[in-house]
């Protein structure tokens, strides 16, 4: 059974190289899918001169910019490829590889398994008092916007079938391309009715490189999901 690591990139020439070895050493059934725009710091030439030496590691180059379309260009890369799982992670060691071997384990039995700050024993570390508070309210209002019944429905660290990707209509996304559009997958799965489960996991603020959330992004999130409830409805 066959699982690709998905990590989108933009401008992580700092943490790449140190991310894809902790991931790839998690298991030896993983292999790891870099989905990079064109980083201007040279992230998609290290991640080429590690494809070019291991089979295991693989890079799509964009010339385009978002992580909602980078993250939907992986997914369909894991479906025409064939792989059984893919997991999705940030490139910027705020998602503990070690948690993909509890990943593996719970898929055994489920169709997704959902990386959680919000159940017991999760969390954000590094994090100040106001950006808590503002990553917590836009949960709460993606909740219960869309209906869905998760703790954390705006994480992005995950782990899927490809099998439930590739039933999601992945040409129809209708998140703002510039945006992590999660909450768009999370909201077309449950309605599927596949079994999602969430384990808990720490969220640890990047020590290199700088983050790429904006306010302009914060705000188009907010329209992002009320246009989402609009458009493609509830859980
Ligand atoms: N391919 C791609 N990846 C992106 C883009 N924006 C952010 N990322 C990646 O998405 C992950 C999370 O982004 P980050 O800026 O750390 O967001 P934060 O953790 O919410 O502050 C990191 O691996 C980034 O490199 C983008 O426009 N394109
Ligand atoms: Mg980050």
């Amino acid at each position: 059974m066959n699982t690709i690591v998905m990590l989108p990139t933009y401008n992580e020439r700092e943490n790449i190289r140190g991310i894809i070895e902790a991931v790839l050493e998690q298991d030896p059934s993983l292999e790891v899918l870099v989905v990079d725009d064109s980083s201007p710091d040279g992230t998609g030439e290290i991640v080429d001169r590690m494809a070019s030496e291991d089979p295991r590691v693989h890079i799509i180059h964009r010339k385009e910019r978002g992580r909602g379309t980078a993250g939907l260009r992986g997914f369909k890369w894991a479906v025409e490829k064939g792989y059984d799982y893919l997991v999705e992670m940030d490139s910027d060691f705020s998602h503990d590889p070690e948690v993909i071997k509890e990943f593996l384990k719970e898929i055994v039995d489920c169709d997704v398994v959902v990386g959680s700050r919000y159940v017991e024993g999760g969390g954000a570390e590094g994090w100040s008092p106001i950006r808590k508070l503002i990553s917590g309210v836009a949960n709460a209002y993606a909740r219960a916007l869309l209906g869905l019944k998760l703790r954390d429905c705006t994480g992005g660290f995950k782990m899927f079938r490809v099998e439930v990707l590739k039933s999601l209509d992945l040409e129809g996304y209708r998140s703002d391309r510039n945006i992590y559009d999660g909450p768009e997958t999370l909201l077309r799965i449950a309605r599927k009715g596949f079994r999602m489960k969430e384990i808990p996991i720490t969220f640890r603020e990047r020590a290199a490189g700088k983050s790429k959330i904006t306010f302009n992004k914060i705000l188009r999130n907010i329209l992002n999901h009320l246009n989402l409830r609009l458009k493609v409805g509830g859980a």
